[in-house]
């Protein structure tokens, strides 16, 4: 299974875009006032040399390589009046917020949480590593949500957020895709949002877990959502616009 280019399906342009496993949003109702742009986590610690994922010893590219179709899916979407909300991965600077069982796993691979390493203290609020990218930095307006946890929802004002602004579509975006991306996801999918994750505005450490978390999201006919792409997105918000 290819998640490079879904199939067009039954797909209605400017309403649905193409997915898996379904044309998205699957009753054509796509809008500014009731579709959000989510993206996750792509910050230094994630992406950036010297950062948390780097210093696990991970392949960069695989975090960075989302990083050009996020820039163009957000100017599209930030155009158009959709609400673009940014999240960053991080505890408190007291680490109050951080839990044993986090502290004690990374620190067996050399990158513990909230430990001093070359962007400061790993996934630490306020610290060079916690901060969003410049290429994807918020406006300001743009709601940021600073989470604890892997997902989004977990401790935080995402839900009220959404609700408040009336969201039910949620397009999903940034790293990794199958730790913070998933999680969310899954949260999303639980309260009752719309989701569609795009493929090549995700990443992750290892490849095939990014295509394996894709394809989990299309099991039992959609389980969480619909898998989809930039390219496909844009031109449906293109459309939209102009219709
Ligand atoms: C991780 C994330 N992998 N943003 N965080 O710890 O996926």
């Amino acid at each position: 299974m290819s998640f490079d280019r879904p199939p067009s399906a039954d797909a209605r342009p400017g309403t649905t875009i193409p997915a898996e496993p379904y044309p998205w949003p699957y009753d054509g109702d796509l809008r500014p006032s009731n579709t959000a742009l989510v993206i996750i986590d792509m910050q230094t610690d994630f992406c950036g040399a010297g950062g948390y994922v780097d210093a696990m010893g991970y392949d960069l590219s695989l975090t960075r390589a989302p990083i050009a179709p996020i820039a163009r899916l957000l100017a599209a979407m930030r155009s158009r009046d959709y609400l673009v909300v940014h999240t960053r991965e991080g505890h408190r600077p007291d680490l109050s917020d951080l839990p044993e069982n986090k502290r004690w796993r990374s620190r067996r691979i050399g990158a513990g949480i909230g430990d001093p390493g070359p962007c400061g203290k790993i996934l630490v609020r306020g610290e060079p590593g916690w901060e969003i990218i410049p290429e994807l930095a918020p406006l300001s307006g743009e709601v940021v949500i600073d989470k604890p946890g892997k997902g989004a929802f977990c401790a935080t004002d995402l839900e009220l957020v959404l609700r408040t602004r009336g969201i039910r579509n949620l397009v999903l975006t940034g790293i990794t895709t199958d730790v913070c991306v998933s999680t969310t996801m899954r949260e999303a999918n639980d309260r009752g949002f719309e989701c569609v994750v795009l493929g090549d505005a995700c990443g992750a450490t290892d490849p095939q877990n990014h295509m394996a978390a894709l394809r989990m999201v299309t099991m039992q006919g959609g389980v969480f959502g619909a898998v989809s792409d930039t390219d496909a997105v844009i031109a449906a918000v293109t459309a939209q616009a102009a219709a």
